[in-house]
């Protein structure tokens, strides 16, 4: 049986990185949070240093400079670890943590096998606001591992889903962010410009009080021209905050022209600023800013929601359309919690709801941005209700040591 004695509490987390930065993200930040607020030694294991290097650049750290004690960050692979000490130290850790299914190696479980005392061990899923998670949450499969000694019993695993009810394990939500939303957004004005400014100071200078700040971080989508159309028509200006990634091909595409970090493209009512792949701390300052986000994936989608801003979910499209079932427990899930909106609030909720619909399915969004714009402050309302109800459950992190705790004697 585990335990968790007064020594700082040993955390393995094994990320596979399958594509993009959701995945690295995720376990970046739960890592980040362990180490900094309970004072976990952490040491996160990635499958693929060129992607993790990739992402630290941008986040302006390298796994070199990490600061010791806190998070260590080391390779993986199916064939187990660099040295044995490797595996030896992710055996004795007091909580092991498989993010997303990654299966881990097969000699980590025969060193598991061989070991009197054994982790915690969590399988760590992925995000869905569908009904079927508050079932299966926490549930435990019990795995033999290999080379266990005759008689031993197989061990627990239990499988970790985070989401949007008290039922599950929460979302990951380190401590001061409400706070820091609120500091940004006391004065939004100065703050957009200060923003604007790292970039490019004519789009600061550009700005009017009615400009509508959008950012976008999608995945390719037919849907996207509809939209940019529609705001390129619209009698109030927009300004389009761009991150380096795949929203750009279909944005210059839409452009005609190529597009550089802090050039400046305008086209009718709309201005498209490219912007480079900013930390997940400036990020957030982003999505705190602007009036309407395009979120994508796992982690922004839940980062926008603590921004309290109007959001649209580009889901990561799943084989047999089933992300679409996903987005729609969403939508059903938060409806029914924010019942108490007014007429108003409800009405654009529902409008909102119907607009990821069609951005999801790649349909013509511009009616539809034409309907939802005049109603964006209404949204805000909204989405200011749904962070302080998602904020009333315990966070991810801490419902994660919390089970910790009740496993260990
Ligand atoms: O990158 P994503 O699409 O990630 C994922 C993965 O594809 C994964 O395989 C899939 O299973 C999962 O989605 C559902 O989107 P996500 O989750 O939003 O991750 C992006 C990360 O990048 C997130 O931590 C925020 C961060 N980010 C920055 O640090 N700087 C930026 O400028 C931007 C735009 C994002």
């Amino acid at each position: 049986m585990p335990t968790v004695s007064d020594q700082p509490l040993q955390c393995a987390i094994f990320c596979a990185i399958v594509d993009n930065f959701g995945d690295i993200g995720v376990c970046w930040r739960l890592a980040r949070q362990l180490a900094r607020e309970h004072g976990a030694r952490v040491t996160l294991w990635v499958d693929d240093t060129a992607q993790a290097d990739r992402f630290l650049a941008s986040q302006n750290l390298s796994i070199e400079a990490l600061a010791p004690g806190s998070v260590a960050i080391r390779v993986w692979s199916a064939q187990g670890t660099a040295d044995r000490q490797g595996l030896d130290e992710a055996t004795a850790s007091d909580l092991l943590i498989e993010a997303f299914a990654c299966h881990l190696p097969q000699p980590l479980l025969e060193a598991m096998g061989r070991a009197e005392r054994l982790p915690v061990w969590v399988n760590l899923e992925y995000l869905s606001a569908e009904p079927w998670v508050e079932e299966h949450h926490l549930l435990a499969s019990l795995v033999p591992l290999p080379g266990a000694t005759a008689g031993s019993q197989p061990v627990r695993k239990t499988f970790f889903f985070p989401g949007f009810t008290p039922g599950t394990g929460g979302l990951l939500r380190e401590a001061g962010l409400l706070q820091r939303h609120a500091h940004w957004q006391h004065d939004a004005t100065a703050g957009r410009d200060r923003l604007l400014r790292r970039w490019q100071p004519q789009a600061a200078d550009a700005l009017t009080p009615d400009t509508v700040l959008v950012s976008l971080f999608s995945y390719e989508t037919p849907a996207m021209a509809g939209w940019l159309q529609a705001m390129a028509n619209d009698e109030v200006p927009s300004l389009l905050l761009l991150p380096q990634g795949r929203s750009l091909a279909g944005v210059a595409q839409f452009l005609g022209q190529s597009l550089r970090v802090g050039g400046l493209v305008t086209r009718g009512a709309l201005q498209v600023l490219p912007i480079p792949f900013v930390s997940q701390d400036v990020y957030d300052e982003i999505l705190s800013l602007c009036d309407f986000n395009c979120v994508r994936g796992e982690d922004s989608f839940v980062r926008a929601q603590w921004a309290a801003r109007p959001l649209l979910w580009h889901i990561y499209p799943q084989e047999g359309r089933t992300h679409l079932q996903k987005l729609e427990a969403f939508l059903q899930l938060q409806k029914r919690q924010t019942s108490s909106c007014d007429a108003l609030q409800a009405a654009s909720g529902l409008a909102l709801g119907q607009f990821m619909r069609f951005w999801n399915q790649g349909e013509d969004c511009g009616e539809l941005w034409h309907h939802l714009r005049p109603q964006l402050s209404g949204l805000r309302e909204r989405a200011g209700k749904w962070q302080q109800h998602l904020a009333a459950m315990p966070d991810l992190a801490t419902s994660l040591l919390r089970f910790c705790r009740s496993q260990s004697r």
